[in-house]
């Protein structure tokens, strides 16, 4: 238990470290029997939107704004998806799918049980000669962890095509207990990050954060970045990266 009037959360103009005991939902228009905690989004200098919807049984999404791409990855319980040819496609936790901006998808998920998913959205950036990607869906489970540089107590899993039409990453990074980022990064893309499992230190700038299961953090463009994960079980971490397009073509703010 925290001591009242206290909290690991901590916002920064260059990075956020947001805890569990500091949400507070709101109601995404549109939606249905549906509670949203927006954790990350451009009212704090963000480029994207991170939140983590609730949803009730037989609650229903609304489709992003005009323009906007999402990926959901589902934390607990079961969704339907109307998929393309009006096939339903479900979703259990580890899953995961790519709305395209303006997809013609009228329902674009149902909740079949209680749920929790997060959530990315971004405006998507056309790219000159490419056009946006298509809906697309998979597990997690499904998908192979590779080596990170070399290290095998580091995996990463790709969740989404590398193609240049994507213009965001979403991966799960598995380490295991006392493996580590191989460098402290530095780079011109921003990440939205929640821990799925475990415990670590992430530095964010010239600070040093425990974190565990539940946080979620926000780096800047140029957010110095470090983790190691400490306990005795392995630390996992989804997390968003925009790629794929000139820094020129991007605007901030
Ligand atoms: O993809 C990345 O930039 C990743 N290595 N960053 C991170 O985990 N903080
Ligand atoms: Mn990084």
């Amino acid at each position: 238990m925290e001591l009242f009037g206290s909290t690991r959360s901590r916002v920064t103009p260059q990075h956020a470290l947001i805890t569990p005991d500091t949400n507070v939902p709101s109601v995404p228009p549109g939606w249905v029997k549906t509670k949203a905690f927006v954790l990350i989004s451009p009212r704090m200098g963000a480029d994207f939107t991170q939140y983590i919807a609730s949803m009730e049984e037989g609650g229903t999404a609304a489709p992003a704004l005009p323009g906007v791409e999402r990926v959901i990855y589902v934390l607990e319980g079961e969704l339907a998806l109307a998929g393309p040819k009006k096939k339903d496609v479900f979703l259990r936790p580890g899953g995961f799918a790519y709305f395209p901006p303006d997809g013609k998808i009228p329902q674009p998920f149902q909740a079949l049980t209680m749920c929790r998913l997060n959530v990315f959205e971004k405006r998507y950036v056309p790219l000159p000669g490419t056009v946006p990607p298509a809906f697309r869906h998979g597990q997690e489970q499904d998908i192979p962890g590779d080596a990170f540089l070399g290290d095998p107590d580091a995996r990463l899993k790709v969740l989404l095509p590398t193609t240049p039409d994507f213009d965001l990453a979403v991966n799960v990074f598995t380490y295991q207990p006392g493996a580590a980022l191989p460098q402290v990064e530095i780079h011109v893309m921003e990440h939205g990050l929640l821990m799925l499992d475990g415990q670590g230190v992430y530095r964010l700038g010239d600070d040093w954060y425990p974190v565990k299961a539940g946080d979620v953090i926000w780096m800047a463009p140029y957010c110095p970045q470090w983790f190691v994960a400490m306990g005795k079980s392995p630390a996992r971490y989804l997390y968003y990266k925009d790629v794929n397009r000139d820094p020129l073509e991007v605007a901030h703010g």
